[in-house]
Order: C-alpha cells, then structure tokens, then sequence
C-alpha cells in the first residue's frame, strides 16, 4: 500500500487529487501540507495535515519520514500570470521548492509527481499538435521553471534513480477550488458569471485557442502516471496530455445552449494575452497514451454540462 504526501494540497489540483488518493488509498496512508492552514477545513480535518513552506526541507524530510511515506507529489507551483509579476520569487518557489522534494525524495527513496505545463512551450514551438519532443524556448518566467524542472526531474532519475514522472497540463477547469493566477483561468471564471450574471469580460481574445481538461481527467491523468509500470515509460519529465482545445467564442457558444441569454464581452488583459499567444494551440500527447494508456473522457461539451449543473447544485445548497 503507498503512503503518500501531497505539497501543496489545497490549490486547485491538489484539493480533487487529495480527495481521490484518499478514496483509494485511505484517509491515513494519504498525508497533506499546505502554507496555508485557514482554507478548506473540511479536507484539512479529513485526515493528516501539515503546515509547510515547501522550500523548507527539514520539515518536510521529518514529515516523509515520521509517516514512512514513498510517494510525493509536488504541486506547490505560483501560475504564469502572477509568476510575471514577481519572477525572482516564482523562480524561488517553483524552482527551490521542486529541489527541496526532490532531495529529500532522494534521501527517503520516494516517487516524485510534478505538474509540467503547457506553458513549457514557447513561440518558436510547433503551435499545432504540438509534439511530445520538440522545440522549448518559452519566454514566460513561469514556463522557464517549467523546462527546468522537467530537466532537474529527470537529472534526478538518471543521476540518483529517484523515480520521477509528470505531465504537461493544459489549464484545468473545475468547480471545487478555484484557480489562482493562471493564463487559463478565464475557462473556468467564465462558468461562474454565466451563472451568476449571464454575461463575463474575458481576458484574452476571441480567438485565442488553448488547450484545457475538466479536472477528473487530469486528476485521473496525476494518479495513472503515477502507477504505470515504469518498464513502458520512455518518457518521465513530461508527457504531454490533452483532452480539449478551444478559444473563448467556442466556450461562449456551448454556455449559450444551456444559458441562451449568455453574452461575452472582452476586456484583454495584455499580459495574460502575451503569454497565451506564446503558448501551443494543442497538443498531441500520443506518447501517453501508448505509454501509460492515457485517454480522457470529458470534451467540451459534456464538460460544460457537468460544470454547470455541479454549479448550480452549489448555488442551490445541494
Ligand atoms: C496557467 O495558466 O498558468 C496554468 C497552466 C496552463 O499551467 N493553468
């Protein structure tokens, strides 16, 4: 049975992730840290929780340790946009909080999970099905520590056999924790006002196509990697995954079959636009599949279905 420790487990993906490893693994096999201490107290309650700055590597090493743990999963990471606006500390977290698991990954002897993004692409790279191996010369500070950590993951299998696996994530829609941060969170805020106000400002334009997936996928894409049997993978340090790719004039028009009345207006953000324009339209992520047999489930009609009706149960008390 694993025994598993989350680093950042009440953003956005680690809340569904730590509720599914729960489900599986057991409330107890499952530990969760977080800087944070005053959001979620359900999940927080749900089983053990730690208080943790994720540079701070005692801490962390008496955690895994205490707990007898085995696998870490690393996803305390600022997001693109307001990695931006402070890059000397996204470096620090994203990069110095990465090395700190991975030390003490090598010195527990754990499997490493680390989210990679989309964003570790960049202009110069094919923007159309983008492929698993291929040109990364991103120009986001947050896509720099995404290509760098792919590289000090994988520096870390080959030179200390620490058993390190991730995937790139397109930006990630859900209804539980909202996201914070990102260029893609416009995807996911714009479910919100169709059904407060009927009408949302987007950010970025029209136009703009990005690759997304509903959270189940990428929460099912987190825990597959995770145990697939390492003699199929060719790849580690990170496979592309995609599940859905449109711009927000698309979206716009599957909210409108369910709220006709829905309106969108644009109000671009210039630095979110920037680094959308920056990144791939869509990826191919045939390597996943045949490596670790990913294949998601929701496209973007059956996601705005879900979304919408697990919203409004929300709004109604349900
Ligand atoms: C972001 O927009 O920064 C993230 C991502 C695609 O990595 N959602």
């Amino acid at each position: 049975m694993k025994r598993i420790l989350i680093v950042g487990s009440l953003g956005q993906l680690g809340s569904e992730i730590a509720i599914s490893l729960r489900d599986i693994y057991g409330k107890e096999q499952v530990v969760l840290t977080d800087i944070r201490d005053d959001v979620n107290l359900a999940l927080i309650e749900s089983g053990p929780f730690y208080k943790l700055d994720c540079t701070d590597g005692p801490a962390l090493a008496s955690i895994v340790q205490r707990h007898a743990i085995d696998t870490i999963y690393h996803l305390a990471a600022i997001l693109s946009a307001t990695a931006e606006k402070n890059p000397q500390r996204a470096w620090h977290i994203n990069m110095n909080g990465l090395l700190t698991t991975l030390e003490v990954a090598r010195e527990y002897r754990c499997a490493v999970f680390t989210p990679s993004s989309i964003g570790a692409f960049g202009p110069s790279t094919p923007k159309l099905f983008t492929p698993q191996d291929t040109i990364q010369r991103p120009t986001s500070i947050y896509g720099v520590t995404k290509v760098a950590g792919e590289l000090l993951c994988d520096y870390y299998y080959h030179k200390y056999d620490v058993d390190t696996r991730g995937v790139r994530f397109p930006g990630i829609i859900s209804h539980m924790t909202k996201p914070g941060g990102g260029t893609t969170d416009y995807a996911v805020e714009i479910y919100y006002d169709a059904l407060e106000r009927h009408h949302y400002d987007c950010p970025l334009a029209p136009d703009t196509y990005l690759d997304m997936m509903y959270m189940p996928d990428a929460v099912k894409a987190a825990i597959q990697i995770m145990e697939a049997d390492p003699a199929k993978l060719r790849h580690r340090n990170a496979f592309n995954v995609a599940a859905m790719s449109f711009c927000p004039e698309e979206q716009a028009a599957y909210i409108r079959t369910h709220i006709p009345d829905f309106t969108i207006g644009y109000q671009i953000d210039p630095l979110k636009q920037a680094i959308a324009n920056s990144w791939p339209d869509s990826l191919e992520d045939y390597a996943a599949r045949v490596e670790w047999g990913w294949k998601p489930t929701y496209d973007l009609a059956s996601m705005t279905t879900d979304m919408l009706a697990k919203l409004r149960e929300r709004m109604h008390g349900g």
